[in-house]
């Protein structure tokens, strides 16, 4: 199977667990990538059983709205029974890199409001060590160059994110973002928590303290459920 028949095979796992563990009338936590697409575009017929969704990035809201998907502000929403994402990397304990996609901070904050995170992933996801995907870390620009330092101190090469005309890439939130390569994150935990802290770092894309529930893993015998 290719990549992307992976990924349409796990987006409808994720919305066939979804349809059959999530009350009907519920708010669903969507994330974003190619693979939360899949989930979108499976759930979308079923769509009248929710009352719509909570989005964890602008593509994500148009790709809902397309759809006809009522997207809430999360302010407004009371609990969020799940929430369904992909993932660049995961490794054995669950513990995942993010944000390829430029989402990482929506992502981090709608996942951790909800009461089941659901990583849904094609098999090439699947990693002994993270770090083998350049590492996201959303940074506010003023601070860009003092955390690529404190990067670098660690071993890390941070490369500036820029769009195709060459200028920085800015997130849904105003932020630029540094993709550290040369890592090997041997303790995403600990390297999530010490990130976190430096001032000018708004997320680090290391989903370890609140990873996924489980993942719904798309193979060539079909979809794994890695708890
Ligand atoms: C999103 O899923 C991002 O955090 C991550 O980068 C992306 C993976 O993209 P794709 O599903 O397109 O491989 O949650």
């Amino acid at each position: 199977m290719t990549q992307d028949e992976l990924k349409r095979l796990v987006g409808q796992a994720a919305a066939d667990y979804v349809l059959s563990n999530v009350a009907d009338g519920a708010v669903i936590g969507v994330g974003t990538g190619s693979t939360a697409n899949c989930f979108i575009d499976a759930l979308a017929p079923h769509k009248r059983r929710y009352r719509g969704a909570v989005s964890s990035s602008v593509a994500t809201t148009a790709r809902l709205e397309q759809h006809g998907i009522k997207v809430f502000d999360l302010n407004e929403i009371e609990s969020l029974p799940v929430y369904v994402d992909g993932a660049d990397e995961i490794d054995p304990t669950g513990a995942m890199i993010k944000g390829g996609g430029g989402a990482l901070t929506r992502e981090k904050i709608v996942a951790s409001v909800a009461e089941i995170f659901v990583c849904i992933a094609d098999a090439s996801k699947r990693v002994p060590v993270l770090g083998g995907f350049p590492l996201p870390v959303e940074v506010v620009p003023m601070a860009r160059t003092a955390i690529g330092r404190r990067l670098t101190a660690v071993g890390g090469v941070p490369v500036l994110r820029v769009t195709n005309d060459g200028a920085p890439y800015i997130t849904d939130n105003g932020n630029e973002i540094l993709d550290v390569k040369n890592l090997r994150i041997d303790d995403p935990r600990a390297f999530e928590v010490a990130v976190n802290a430096w001032p000018g770092v708004v997320t680090v894309g290391l989903f370890a303290s609140r990873g996924a529930d489980f993942c719904l893993l798309g193979t060539e015998s079909g979809v794994e459920t890695i708890d």
